[in-house]
């Protein structure tokens, strides 16, 4: 059937998912012959659900690879080992079946599928993601009908579904049989413009003759297709998605349809809906479960989306692929800017230099032409849809310009996207993916990018790639967006890592990428690069998403509060503002703020609300929430705050000082310090056994910092960075200090790092400063430079005072806030599917470590005046040596890390790397901290720990400025 709309109507309409009868053959050579016989014997095959995936029910297996294919490449010709998956349905029409016309639907068969129903066969469908209707009134029959479909793993399809993500067969959406009713909708097309000039929508219903629209609530009744109605309006838009409740009807079919008034232009280079400049914050979808696969049922589409919500996320970019047309209906509901991609990737070709790539040969042209058109028609009365994409990474070519020209004349409503096309030659929209800051920069300008892209809006369809740790550098986008009018903003790459749920031999549950399925060909985890775990847990980057892109921002002035109304279409009528006063991370005060209701775009200066005096650090947090109930989220929601220091922190105490030092057999003592005389360690501090802290200049490298493009890891390993040797030169016991002064470096190698640790104590609490200097040639930036000890296991709850709650680092910190936390130190932990460095929180002033005794016994460390902090049960070289998350395995330690920074994070898994001020050159620095051991002692008895740590090494270069804007950076 041509292609259509995509509907329910009054229509009988029967669901053919469930339980089907399932055989895998390893070749179309070796499958049954006669399956589509009403008397094959499929007793012997398996039961799989439909809809679903193969690779997913226990036949066959997954297999990840990004661009290259995982077949040779001999276009148009698919391989003769094609995994073959025969499904067989018998089933019954409900008694009340209507005779005459019906429609069977497929909505996703990956990647081509044969079918036959009651012996006959409809047809061969490709286009994985697309829908395919197949007439068969007069084949159906009260009872006994047998649907047949063969699906062939790859097909000529493959050539053009090279999309980053797992290969994953079947009968993977809906499967429906449509009774279709003499004289009923066989199609529409509303078109409902908004002019906001006026205030006035236009709807116009396209349709056959005979169709008609009605609105009631705009009081459009029954208005024939061809005609137009004009009537005053609320507009539909992402932040206010207006719909009204109407039917397009015949005498004989009703479909309920919801309709958004918007109008999409570009003036002047610059996108707009409504006449309102609008900015993607957006993210490209995947459609994704951990078990299931693309498979992926309703309720966690509406989970996608109440997240995307509440997260900030105002735009989808459909990557790479039409999602489940039911995405599109709860778009329109909840409020999103989608940009609807064709199913289309080519990018393997990219590994032959684009030779014999489809998208220029004529052979692929009416493949092309389908898949755009079989897009387009199902999703055209979308008003979320704002832009159709033509595809992804398929390079260039006539069958692309084609494909742009026919989607233009089809629906001249939506500005058309296509990144491939670098000239801008057959495109509304310049579109880049992973530009540099500075690339952006230049673009917003006018200096870069094809002379047509100097007219067209810009947007990075992908950026930000949210792989592991990080990504670093997302407010700095930000900035652009707002600096530069044509930088529209763009798609985090991605929504979602695509783990697949598994068990260990010990049943412990893991999630697997690329190469756990023993798939010859793999990329690893490249596909583990969402804002989301697997299991749909907002990762770290989703709260830096959410604080960076709020639609209000809150600032401190000179002496009072600006509120900025960032929504690009709604004013702030719906949000409600309160305040907090805390001292030292404890509330003091609270109350509510009164802002004017701001348009988009618009700002007030307030002043500060009347705030109770406190001799303590305090900091006043202005919350803006949802005033009344959404869909998405209720009442109290905060989608904003904004933070500002009130009182500064007070002088410290006196340091820790006028405590002697004690020879004690080969112990010193110092205060509640032990120390061994020979070596200058730590011991002990009061009761508690403890690996003295040391200089550590080592992270477990995060996937941005091993990236193939700024191979940050592998300069740091080739400098020695994780096997440094710390060599003791001399222990100073002068009056009241003990002075350890050592020398940190890489075998091998000339460079290293001066360390020397100064301690000094009163009775109850012992002082260290830090003092390092690099020496020499250093050839590399440093992961990290701080100390690292370790403390009793039994030590699992931490409390602090600083930034938090979540992991920040310097180029991912806006979303932590100062203020006191407590967490156990598991939920310090941020589960990544490929372990690495993390958890880091940053400007911490001090930090308790207890046990769950309850007893309070356990440690204090104290800031002069910040630090930052790393606590896990394993070690960095654990977490470096560990690829999956069942690796790491608890030890008896409390491994800390008490750091004066560490390099910044970055994109460089696919995108640019640190920027050069949040890079951590080695440089002079210091660190001050008091350690004050807590009354009593842990219940258990603790056994003294065993070994000092790994004796390794360290660096040293030409000292650097210090890298930081920092305004709480510690002292060094
Ligand atoms: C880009 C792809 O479009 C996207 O699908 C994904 O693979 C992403 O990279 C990396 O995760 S293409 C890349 C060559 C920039």
């Amino acid at each position: 059937m041509p292609p259509r709309a995509a509907f329910r109507s009054d229509a009988a309409a029967l669901s053919l998912n469930g339980p089907w009868r399932f055989h895998l053959s390893p070749s179309p050579a070796e499958a049954p012959d006669g399956i589509e016989s009403d008397s094959y014997d499929d007793s012997a095959w398996h039961p799989l659900p439909v809809p679903g995936h193969w690779q997913l029910n226990g036949h066959g297996r997954p297999a990840y690879t990004n661009i290259r294919y995982p077949f040779p490449v001999t276009p148009p010709a698919p391989p003769s080992d094609n995994p073959t998956g025969d499904h067989r349905l018998t089933f019954d029409l409900p008694a009340d079946w209507p005779a005459g016309p019906a429609v069977l639907r497929f909505d996703g068969i990956d990647s081509c599928g044969r079918i036959w129903l009651n012996g006959t066969e409809l047809g061969i469908t490709t286009g994985s993601r697309l829908p395919s209707e197949f007439a068969v009134g007069p084949l159906l029959r009260p009872t006994g009908n047998v649907l047949a479909v063969r699906v062939h793993q790859w097909s000529a399809g493959s050539y053009l579904e090279d999309q980053d993500m797992w290969w994953l067969s079947g009968i993977f959406r809906d499967v429906t049989l449509l009774a279709r009713p003499e004289g009923g909708v066989r199609d529409y097309t509303l078109h409902a413009d908004y002019d906001h000039t006026t205030g006035h929508g236009t709807l116009r219903l396209d349709a056959d003759p005979g169709v008609r629209v009605s609105v009631p609530a705009l009081g459009i009744d029954a208005l024939p297709a061809g005609q137009s109605a004009h009537v005053p309006v609320q507009p539909w838009s992402a932040e206010s998605p207006r719909l009204y409740d109407g039917e397009v009807h015949t005498g004989a079919e009703r479909v309920p349809v919801r309709i958004g008034f918007r109008t999409v232009s570009i003036d002047d280079g610059v996108l707009k809906v409504n006449g309102r400049r609008i900015v993607f914050r957006g993210v490209n979808r995947h459609e994704f479960h951990p078990e299931l696969g693309r498979a992926l049922p309703q309720a966690w589409a509406v989970a996608d989306i109440e997240l995307m919500k509440r997260h900030n996320v105002n735009a989808v970019r459909t990557s790479h692929y039409p999602p489940d047309p039911g995405f599109l209906d709860l778009c329109d509901r909840y409020g999103l800017w989608v940009i609807d991609e064709c199913d289309l990737e080519t990018h393997g070709f990219s590994e032959l230099g684009w030779r014999d790539n489809p998208s220029d040969d004529p052979r692929w042209a009416a493949a092309y032409l389908d898949r755009m058109a079989r897009t387009v028609e199902r999703d055209k009365n979308h008003p979320s849809v704002i832009m159709w994409s033509l595809g992804n990474e398929a390079h260039t070519g006539r069958n692309l310009a084609a494909t742009a020209a026919w989607t233009r004349r089809r629906d001249p409503g939506r500005p058309l996207h296509y990144e491939g096309d670098a000239d801008c030659a057959y495109v509304d929209v310049h579109s880049r993916m992973y530009a540099s800051h500075e690339d952006v920069d230049r673009i917003g300008r006018g200096e870069l990018g094809p002379p047509r892209s100097r007219e067209l809006p810009f947007i990075l369809c992908e950026f930000a790639h949210a792989m592991g740790t990080g990504p670093g550098g997302l407010v700095e986008y930000r900035e652009l967006f707002e600096r530069h009018e044509r930088c529209q903003g763009g798609f985090v790459w991605e929504w979602l890592d695509h783990g697949i749920a598994r068990h260990d031999d010990r049943g412990r549950p893991y999630f697997a990428y690329g190469g756990d399925f023993g798939e010859p060909l793999h990329d690893g985890n490249f596909v583990i690069d969402g804002m989301l775990h697997p299991d749909r847990t907002p990762s770290p980057a989703l709260i830096e998403f959410a604080k960076v892109f709020e639609p209000v921002r809150i600032a401190g002035t000179r002496g009072g509060l600006r509120i900025t109304n960032l929504y690009d279409c709604v004013p702030l009528d719906h949000l409600s503002f309160d305040w907090t006063l805390e001292a030292q991370g404890t509330e003091i005060a609270v109350g509510a703020l009164d802002v004017p209701d701001l348009p988009p775009g618009g700002s007030a200066d307030l002043a500060l609300p009347p705030l109770p005096a406190t001799a303590a650090e305090s900091w006043l947090t202005v919350r803006a929430r949802l005033a009344g109930d959404t869909p998405w989220a209720a009442a109290g929601h905060v989608v904003a705050w904004g933070q500002l220091p009130v009182t500064p922190a007070p002088p410290p105490p006196a340091p820790a000082s006028g405590a002697p030092v004690r020879a004690d057999g080969t112990a010193l003592r110092l205060g509640p310090g032990r120390f061994d005389a020979r070596t200058g360690h730590l011991t002990a501090l009061g009761h508690l056994p403890v690996q003295s802290p040391r200089l550590d200049l080592w992270r477990a490298p995060v996937d941005n910092d091993r990236a193939a493009d700024a191979p940050e890891e592998q300069t740091w390993r080739a400098a020695g960075l994780h096997r440094l040797q710390h060599h003791l030169l001399d222990i100073d016991r002068g009056d009241g200090v003990l002075v350890v002064r050592t020398r940190v470096a890489p075998a091998g190698l000339g460079f290293g790092m001066r360390a020397d640790y100064r301690w000094s104590a009163d009775a109850h609490r012992l002082r260290l400063r830090l003092d390092v200097e690099p020496e020499g040639e250093w050839p590399c930036t440093l992961p990290r430079l701080g100390l690292r000890m370790a403390l009793p296991a039994a030590l699992d709850t931490v409390e602090w005072y600083g930034r938090g709650p979540g992991e920040a680092y310097a180029d991912f910190r806006q979303a932590a806030r100062v203020g006191r936390f407590t967490s156990d130190v598991d939920a310090l932990q941020t589960p990544n599917v490929y372990p690495q460095e993390n958890g880091n929180r940053l400007n911490v002033r001090h930090l308790r470590l207890t046990g769950t005794d309850g007893t309070g016994a356990g440690l204090r460390i104290d800031g002069e005046p910040h630090f930052a902090f790393t606590a896990r049960r394993w070690t960095s070289e654990h977490l470096d040596a560990a690829r999956h998350t069942t690796d790491l395995v608890p030890s008896d330690h409390l491994h800390l890390n008490l750091d004066i920074a560490q390099h910044g994070l970055g994109t460089a898994a696919c995108g640019p790397g640190v920027l050069p001020h949040h890079r951590l050159h080695p440089h002079r620095a210091s660190l001050v901290l008091t350690f004050t051991p807590l009354s009593e002692p842990l219940s258990e008895p603790v056994t003294p720990l065993s070994e000092p740590l790994p004796e390794t090494l360290t660096p040293l270069p030409e000292p650097l400025p210090g890298p930081h804007h920092d305004s709480e950076a510690p002292a060094r």
